[in-house]
């Protein structure tokens, strides 16, 4: 096997024995096969014509192979027949029927062709999660599914490295339009987020914890458990479901359980609820708690009951009758996040913070807000990630820090008072709400009437999966520059093609918070 998708990758380098996420070495292979097969399919595709079904297979193969999704082999092996019968259905030239070798890629002697083909695939496996989500609430995009074929066609092709660079930045301008259509998709759907406080503690009786990223999965099941007394949290990424009003309406969805997905052995162990996983982060799950584990749409993990759709809807049953047979908590159970809060605030989308645009603005002329801090992305569990806790603990009181995705769970526990009446710790979302923030900068630059890069703004990024590549590909083709990004830098990006990050965007590695601080306020 060979695996270096991830952050916490063996070494820094690659996985090649078994993977740190527990990925066994049957189902790397069967991963690198499952891809080698849609290559073929993107390009036949391009050549007799794509359909919804070849969209469909095409984003559910992508998804399924991000980090932390799938680990059943079954299930991979099931989803690389059906798009290998896809591709013979469209007859198309044997040589692009072929399927590929992904060890042609992995050991390609051109390490910087080898690392833009990565940074690409990559960043289509997140791409495909937000573009499922959106599809799952009726939006899709031409634009973005037309990128899957050109981009997975060009991981078989010898393409050059500035052409290579190129396609990286027109995938980052798909992704921002996939990023798009999922906002629109999700405020369409559940309304524009609110600000919503949500409480850590859990209540006595039965419940069920959601993970993931899946709003239209948690609203299926919130139908279901109306009226039946059992209550519903959030778990990591879930938790700014609870700011969008057609999802909060509903009195079960009680409040957030743990923290973020790292730390999910240690806090889902021995609790008495049913546990539902719409997406990644899933952990092998522990004997204390692995009856309790469900999984649905392209996660899977062997033994675990899966939630299938049929037409168009789950039946979660299943899940409820766990939490019922469980019981939950006999008494109201004290929990905090990771500095000792128990009350976490989100919901701050675009809708929000532009609708308040004009105090915003107004705090800045004025000198009260002199520095916007955009601290976001995944959480992990190798050491270093204590960075963003200190980094966010010692920006100055008259600077605001805007965050999304589960790394967040490291300080937004934490008060750090308001500015001009805005809370200074803003939470925009999950991962994909990214969009929210580039909006935010965006109408920033318009009524300062400059660009993004001269704002009084620094993005501080931490990366673990898949979805932070295409999100910082997104970032790149608007031409945002100095963005800080740590743990560590990608094992799959080379060092010419680091030079050509740092040349072209000054990306720059994370160091300690006081320096980087120092840095960035001059
Ligand atoms: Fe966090 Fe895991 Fe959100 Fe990533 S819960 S690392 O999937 O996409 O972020
Ligand atoms: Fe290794 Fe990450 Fe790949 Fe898992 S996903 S095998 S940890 S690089």
């Amino acid at each position: 096997m060979f695996c270096f998708q991830c952050e916490q990758t063996v070494g820094g380098k690659g996985c090649t024995v078994s993977g740190a996420c527990g990925k066994k070495e049957d189902t790397a292979n069967l991963q690198d096969a499952l891809t080698g097969k849609l290559i073929a399919l993107a390009r036949s595709a391009l050549e007799k014509g794509a359909s919804v079904v070849t969209d469909d297979l095409i984003v559910d193969a992508l998804f399924m192979t991000i980090t932390n999704v799938n680990f059943d082999n079954a299930d991979i092996s099931a989803l690389g027949a059906k798009i290998a019968d896809e591709t013979a259905k469209l007859k198309a030239s044997a040589e692009n029927s072929r399927e590929i070798d992904m060890n042609t890629i992995w050991n390609s002697k051109d390490e910087d062709a080898r690392s833009l083909k990565s940074l690409l695939l990559f960043g289509m496996r997140g791409m495909a999660a937000y573009a499922h989500h959106a599809a799952a609430l009726g939006k899709r995009d031409p634009g973005v599914y037309s990128f899957f074929y050109k981009g997975l066609s060009a991981l078989a092709s010898n393409f050059d490295v500035p052409t290579l660079l190129d396609l990286n930045m027109e995938f980052g301008q798909a992704n921002l339009k996939c990023m798009e259509i999922l906002d629109a998709a999700n405020t369409g759907t559940y309304g524009v987020p609110v600000p919503t406080k949500v409480t850590t503690n859990v209540e006595p009786g039965p419940f069920i914890v959601v993970t993931g990223h899946d709003l239209h999965d948690l609203k299926q099941l919130l139908e279901q458990t109306d009226g039946t007394g059992i209550n519903v949290y959030t778990h990591g990424e879930m938790l700014p479901c609870h700011s969008y009003p057609e999802l909060k309406k509903h009195p079960q969805l009680k409040g957030n359980f743990g923290t973020a997905w790292q730390n999910q052995q240690k806090e889902f162990d021995g609790v008495p609820a049913a546990f539902l996983f719409t997406t990644n982060c899933l952990m092998p799950p522990k004997a204390s708690y692995s009856d309790r584990i469900f999984t649905t749409s392209v996660v899977g993990y062997p033994g675990m009951v899966h939630i299938d759709e049929k037409n168009g809807k789950k039946d979660f049953s299943a899940v409820i009758a766990k939490a019922k047979a469980l019981g939950g908590y006999r008494e109201a159970r004290k929990m905090t996040g990771i500095n000792g809060g128990d009350v976490l605030t989100t919901g701050f989308g675009h809708g929000t913070v532009l609708s308040v645009a004009d105090k915003v603005v107004d705090a800045v002329k004025t000198g009260a807000i002199k520095h916007f801090f955009l601290v976001g992305g995944c959480d992990g569990a190798k050491p270093g990630r204590n960075y963003y806790t200190d980094f966010v603990q010692q920006t100055p009181k008259d600077s605001v820090i805007l965050t999304l995705a589960c790394g967040k769970f490291r300080f937004n526990d934490l008060d750090l008072g308001e500015i001009g009446g805005l809370p200074r710790i803003m939470d925009m979302g999950q991962c994909n709400d990214s969009y929210s923030a580039i909006k935010v900068a965006l109408a920033l630059a318009d009524a300062f009437k400059c660009g993004v890069n001269e704002l009084p703004l620094t993005l501080v990024l931490s990366w673990y999966e898949q979805k932070a590549v295409c999100v910082l590909l997104t970032l790149l083709s608007l031409g945002i520059k100095n963005i800080y990004l740590g743990p560590t830098l990608p094992a799959f990006v080379s060092s010419n093609v680091l030079k050509v990050l740092v040349e072209k965007w000054n990306v720059t590695p994370i160091s300690t918070p006081e320096a980087d601080l120092k840095k960035i306020l001059g």
